[in-house]
């Protein structure tokens, strides 16, 4: 049998990345750049794997005690920003609440923030005759026994965990956002009490001139902000699942039975070789102290004929649709919603520093 050009730079790539330690050191500079919070991150990486490459360490090892990436998760580490903006153009004015008093370990006995819950959630309650029945029903005493058995990723590496055990509960029985306060109770407008599970496909690809990264968004029509195009798990419904259906629905809405094939074709290609990338807590502009998102990310990188040929119509909850080039220098990149720019800043350099993408790049030429 022939040998497969691809795989063989892959396999090449994936030792030359093993043999020089690359992932680890990267891994090692995003967790630095993700604690110091710098300005210009991209420098900062540079300046510390240039002043790794320069010492006589030896390379930074990672943690085993974490599945998945092998090191400790860094978006679920951080506060909070989004959860306590005013960014979601639906929202009452929320308590403003600093860096400082966010933690709930942090005392502060007078908190008292308004308790909101939007009426597209009241009117879509599970227990009414009429709505879509997505929402948990107002009172959340009454199902403190299902909510302890939900699952939440809020956890170290995204293992799944009942909320019994996993996450605390108030006096009233609302069980509270594990990463702390965001000037709000209620619901707002997520539709259960706890986690609100989502999934995010993050579609990267090569431009076929430019060569520049990538990657598939959406114009969400509710706040016109620039995001992944994905969205939230059904009920039953597993995540790979949504993963695949979010994307088409949002991006595939195309107009002849001939386009409509060939999107399918081609996704049911690039969907069968997803890695999943992150699983966990997410800022989200709509997080309550006692609603919030956790997602599961993958990401698919094209290859150049799927690349070049995916076409893509916006639709669904999706006003636009477009490639946006993966870079800090892109102001709609900088300013994705929720926690985008982080999720694909992770698939990305997960997969270079894995030598995945670097053989499809080759491939451009
Ligand atoms: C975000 O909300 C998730 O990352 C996911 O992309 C999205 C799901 O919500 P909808 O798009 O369904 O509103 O936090």
């Amino acid at each position: 049998m022939a040998a497969d050009p691809l795989r063989e730079l892959d396999d090449d790539a994936t030792s030359y990345v093993a043999a020089h330690a690359l992932e680890d050191y990267l891994s090692a500079a995003v967790d630095a750049a993700i604690r110091s919070k710098p300005e210009n991150p991209l420098t900062f990486i540079a300046e510390y794997l240039l002043r790794q490459r320069d010492s006589d360490a030896p390379a930074p090892q990672r943690s085993l005690s974490t599945p998945g990436r092998g090191r400790r998760n860094p978006l679920k580490l951080e506060l909070h920003a989004k959860a306590r903006s005013q960014e979601n153009p639906d929202y009452p004015q929320r308590l403003a609440v600093s860096d400082e008093q966010c933690r709930w370990t942090v005392e502060w006995p007078s908190y008292m923030p308004p308790v909101w819950t939007h009426k597209v959630v009241l009117a879509n309650d599970r227990d009414l005759p009429t709505g879509y029945k997505w929402a948990d029903p107002p009172d959340q005493r009454q199902l403190r026994s299902e909510l302890e058995e939900r699952t939440t990723f809020a956890t170290e590496g995204g293992v799944g965990e009942c909320l019994r055990g996993a996450i605390d509960f108030d006096d009233e029985g609302s069980p509270l956002n594990p990463v702390g306060r965001t000037g709000m109770r209620g619901r707002g407008l997520l539709g259960k009490w706890g986690p609100n599970h989502a999934a995010d496909p993050i579609v990267t690809r090569f431009h076929p001139e430019t060569k520049q990264l990538q990657v598939v968004v959406i114009q969400r029509k509710d706040n016109g902000q620039w995001a992944i195009p994905g969205g939230m798990v059904d009920a039953g419904e597993s995540v790979s699942v949504t993963v695949k259906r979010e994307f088409a629905e949002e991006t595939g809405n195309l107009r002849t039975e001939e386009e409509r094939l060939e999107f399918k074709r081609l996704l049911d290609d690039l969907f069968a070789n997803g890695k999943q990338v992150y699983r966990g807590y997410v800022d989200d502009p709509r997080a309550t102290d006692n609603a919030w998102m956790e997602t599961t990310a993958f990401h698919f990188h094209c290859p150049r004929e799927v690349g070049d040929k995916l076409p893509l119509a916006a639709g669904d909850d999706a006003g636009q649709v477009m490639w946006l080039d993966v870079s800090a220098d892109n102001e709609t990149y900088r300013n994705l919603y929720g926690a985008h720019r982080a999720l694909i800043d992770e698939a990305v350099f997960g997969a270079w520093a894995r030598g995945e993408l670097q053989a499809t790049m080759i491939g451009c030429d």
